[in-house]
């Protein structure tokens, strides 16, 4: 009698088996490879989305399949439960950051286990508990005493409505996020990490991480942004000041026409006759207000202000004079740039602009440029002119030329500038991690000592969202006596970025509970770097470059081994959906639609593109619903068969009702038939006699199916293929069920499901394991070993080759793939309806097309 498919029972009994088991702990045995598979942790927001979903199953298909290998696996989750969303929600709904925090955890952590995914739940870590963020604070101090942390003062987002510092989060198009108020700037001291340091390092290894995408490591490169080059000092005329330019083109120096500073320089100031200070300090706080409230990517016309001042350049003594100009970025190189309009583009739309003379240094090979007649910038090599010594020299060997020169006139050199910054780390906020220092009258920048640690958050805060930073509002905490002189002192009232939590988490799981390090040597030295990292590709810059930042320092701190923290990287897909609007409501969720129209107006509504599920579009599935109705093996099956991982998956009701299908497919092949499976053990070639026919081609499916699987899981994350290739071996099981008679069949059938079924599990893992179960196997599915393909099975693929006599076809015959002509030659003849038209006839002629057509020609009667 078969069983009902029953996916709630099963699962959730399943779950609770493992659970008490400790199924999933990790086990640090001597002689097993070891393999850290990780999944970024996500922030508790309150409910896990699809997206969660798709990358928790992606890792959870690696990790079961490693400890199937053999691997020792560590397979941990936590929480990166720090945020704005947690003081979002004291300020408006007056619940505790904590509270609402430790309650989205227990909800997420109930969805994530009703996944069943094979965590090592003892190893749980929440960024927002003091036995965390104790060792943040303690990393921190280390940086501190190794020039890796230092104090800078630098611009914050003021609302002067609310007044209170904002997040760059709550910051939309310029306005508060609350009271719509223009943003200010406001100048305060904040924390730093010299990230700098590292700069050329994190660059080099992006050239080293082979198993990175391609992708990523280009947007890290860019990210750091670095630039060989050459720094030139223009003198000021009649003063002592020089103004120092990097330039990537030494080559065009001798075409200088004009000097471009950005606005907010601070050899404005200095140089400017007195009268023209009031127009450079309009034109500087205009350019500043506009950065602020323009989006990055829109790129504003160019302006500038003739500063009054003129400078010289070094090489040929010519007279300069130097703009203020909105297109020079303040921060990046020195802040002024010797501007060449015949042979850069930004540098010529000013000069047209502005009346200035573009004068050409290079020209293209074989040709003379006209500079009136120029319509744009010539920004490739060539030929040298109009510059000195170096006339006739190719451009490019030019370039090192002058920066030689340079360099022995002692008014310039050689240098690397990089795009990437020092990371700020002073958050305005509560819910984070407080910055253990302490500022004393008379000594200063005190650190918390070592053994003081954690500074804890105060719980008597006012969250009315007012003031520097909600801290500043703890009397209790605020006023603290100084470390070194006892003395009454104030705390550091900022938290640090919520990166900073996460740049590290990873070596936090290695020793969760540990209470005198971070970390423990010994265990980073046996599970580092992480084998398989699988996140979103919103993370490819900042969460990524900042994890191995971290690991660098406290590889030099000599706390860790290894240089790099991720050995492979995996970026998944989003998961989208269609969106359904109404021209009047805008975006309608499932519920606000009725028989394909507007539950509001009844205009008919529109099906729109599909988009990456988001809550303002109210395209979402929520993951409780389709766990509840389908059952987590389905979702899970689902979400890994729509789409390869890395690709987006469109989702669709349809597919998930496909997984669900198959599920019950594979359920009632070993169901139907579960007396007859479970009483016969699978095909062993040691003892059993050799396979024909089509018993032979389902063993060869069989392996073939391991084979694949096996390789898609391991050399390509191909998900999708691997499960289709199994469901394709379960319709051949299906096919040959019908026909399987005999003793041998039996075990070449069993042999069959069971491999489908391990290949499976790692997949969808409830129902696998209770039909291995049933099958009546004693080593749980999850314990037992990933299943080998042989070889010699794969060769005995069969082929069916038609038979025709004098012309007609005849009959088929199945032969071993391969076989030469003489022995298929003797199967044709053997087989019963060839001997009806061949009996007493002389074979005239026998042609053999390989693998397809037997032509047998024979005499008259
Ligand atoms: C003269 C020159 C001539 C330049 C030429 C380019 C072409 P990357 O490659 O991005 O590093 N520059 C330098 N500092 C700048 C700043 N703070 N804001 C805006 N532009 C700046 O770009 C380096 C080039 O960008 C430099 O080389 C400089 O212009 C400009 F035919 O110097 B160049
Ligand atoms: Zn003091």
């Amino acid at each position: 009698m078969s069983k009902r498919y029953d996916h709630r029972e099963i699962e959730l009994r399943r779950q609770g088996l493992w659970e008490r088991g400790n199924a999933f702990a990790t086990v640090a045995e001597g002689g097993a490879e070891t393999c850290y598979v990780l999944e970024m942790f996500p922030y508790p927001s309150g409910r896990i989305h699809m997206g969660h979903v798709r990358n928790y199953s992606i890792g959870d298909v690696v990790a079961r399949y490693q400890r199937m290998r053999g691997r020792s696996v560590l397979h941990p989750m936590g929480w990166d439960s720090f945020g704005l969303p947690a003081e979002n929600a004291a300020i408006q709904h007056g619940i505790h950051p904590a509270r609402w925090t430790d309650e989205n955890i227990a909800r997420m952590r109930a969805q994530l286990k009703r996944l069943g995914l094979s965590y090592d739940w003892s190893r749980e870590v929440a960024t927002s508990s003091p036995e965390y963020y104790r060792w943040n604070q303690w990393i921190f101090l280390k940086f501190l005493e190794r020039g890796l942390a230092y104090r800078k003062r630098s611009s914050v987002n003021w609302c002067p409505r609310c007044s209170t510092v904002l997040a760059n989060e709550q910051v939309e198009d310029g306005l508060c996020w609350r009271c719509e108020s223009a943003v200010q700037a406001r100048e305060l001291d904040q924390w730093f990490f010299r990230i700098t340091d590292y700069a050329d390092e994190l660059l080099d290894y992006t050239y080293r991480l082979r198993g990175w995408p391609e992708r990523v490591l280009t947007m890290q490169r860019n990210w750091i942004g670095r630039s060989a080059g050459a720094e030139v000092d223009f003198p000021v005329e009649g003063s002592q000041e020089k103004i120092r330019v990097f330039t990537t083109r030494p080559d065009t120096l001798y075409g200088v026409t004009f000097m471009s500073l950005a606005a907010e320089h601070r050899l404005i100031e200095k140089i400017a006759p007195a009268d023209r200070l009031g127009a450079l300090r309009e034109f500087a706080s205009r350019v500043r207000a506009r950065a602020a409230a323009a989006p990055r990517d829109a790129e504003p016309p160019k302006e500038g202000v003739f500063t009054g001042a003129y400078c010289i350049n070094p090489l040929n003594g010519e007279r300069v004079p130097v703009y203020a100009a909105n297109f020079v970025v303040a921060g990046y190189g020195t802040g002024a740039v010797m501007a060449v309009p015949a042979h850069d583009q930004r540098d010529f739309e000013f000069a047209r602009a502005y009346g200035l003379p573009v004068k050409v240094v290079i020209n293209p090979p074989g040709e003379e440029l006209d500079p009136a007649a120029m319509e744009r910038a010539y920004t490739e090599p060539g030929v040298m002119t109009a510059s000195g010594d170096f006339d006739g020299m190719g451009s490019e060997e030019a370039g090192e030329a002058i920066t030689e020169r340079l360099e022995e006139l002692g008014c310039g050199r050689r240098t690397v500038t990089y795009r990437l910054r020092d990371w700020g780390v002073s958050r305005q906020r509560y819910w984070g991690c407080p910055i253990p220092v302490v500022y004393c009258e008379d000594c200063g920048v005190v650190p918390v000592p070592y053994e003081d640690l954690p500074v804890v958050l105060p719980e008597d805060v006012d969250f009315s969202g007012q003031g520097l930073s909600p801290l500043e509002s703890s009397p209790s905490f605020v006023n603290a006596p100084c470390p070194r002189c006892g003395r009454p002192a104030r705390r550091e009232t900022d938290t640090m970025d919520t990166f900073v939590d996460s740049s590290w988490y990873f070596l936090r799981y290695l020793s969760p509970r540990g209470e005198n390090a971070p970390f423990d040597r010994d265990e980073a030295r046996r599970w580092m770097p992480v084998d398989q990292y699988i996140g979103g590709i919103e993370h490819a810059v900042m969460h990524l470059l900042y994890a191995r930042f971290f690991t660098k320092a406290l590889r030099d701190m000599g706390l860790v081994d290894v240089d790099e923290p991720f050995e492979r990287l995996l970026t998944q897909g989003m998961v989208c959906k269609e969106i359904t609007r109404c021209a009047e409501h805008g975006y309608l969720a499932p519920e606000e639609v009725r028989d394909g129209r507007c539950a509001h107006c009844g205009a008919p509504v529109e099906i729109g593109a599909v988009e990456k599920m988001s809550k303002s579009k109210k395209n979402t599935v929520d993951p409780d619903h389709i766990i509840e109705r389908y059952g987590a093996d389905t979702t899970r099956l689902f979400s890994l068969f729509a789409a390869p991982p890395e690709k987006d998956l469109d989702w669709s009701e349809e597919g998930v009702e496909g997984a669900y299908r198959f599920i019950g497919r594979v359920w009632r092949l070993v169901t139907e038939e579960l007396d007859t499976l479970a009483s016969t053990p699978p095909y062993d070639p040691a003892v059993d006699p050799p396979l024909e026919g089509e018993a032979a081609g389902l063993r060869r499916s069989t392996h073939a199916t391991i084979k694949k699987v096996t390789a898609d899981i391991e050399r390509r994350f191909h998900f999708n293929t691997a499960i289709a290739a199994v469901m394709e071996h379960v319709n051949l099981l299906y096919q040959f069920r019908a026909k399987a008679g005999g003793e041998l069949e039996r075990k070449v059938m069993r042999e069959g499901v069971e491999a489908a079924l391990l290949l499976l599990s790692p997949f969808a893992p409830h129902f696998t394991e209770e039909l291995w179960e049933m099958l009546g196997n004693r080593t749980p599915l999850h314990e037992t070993p990933w299943p080998d393909y042989s070889e010699e099975a794969l060769a005995v693929e069969s082929v069916e080759v038609v038979v025709q006599i004098n012309g007609k076809v005849r009959s088929r015959v199945t032969v071993p793939a391969g076989s030469d002509e003489e022995t298929v030659r003797e199967r044709v003849m053997a087989d019963e309806r060839v001997r009806r038209w061949t009996e007493g006839r002389e074979v005239k002629k026998f042609v053999y097309v390989p693998g397809r057509l037997a032509n047998v020609v024979v005499a008259g009667r």
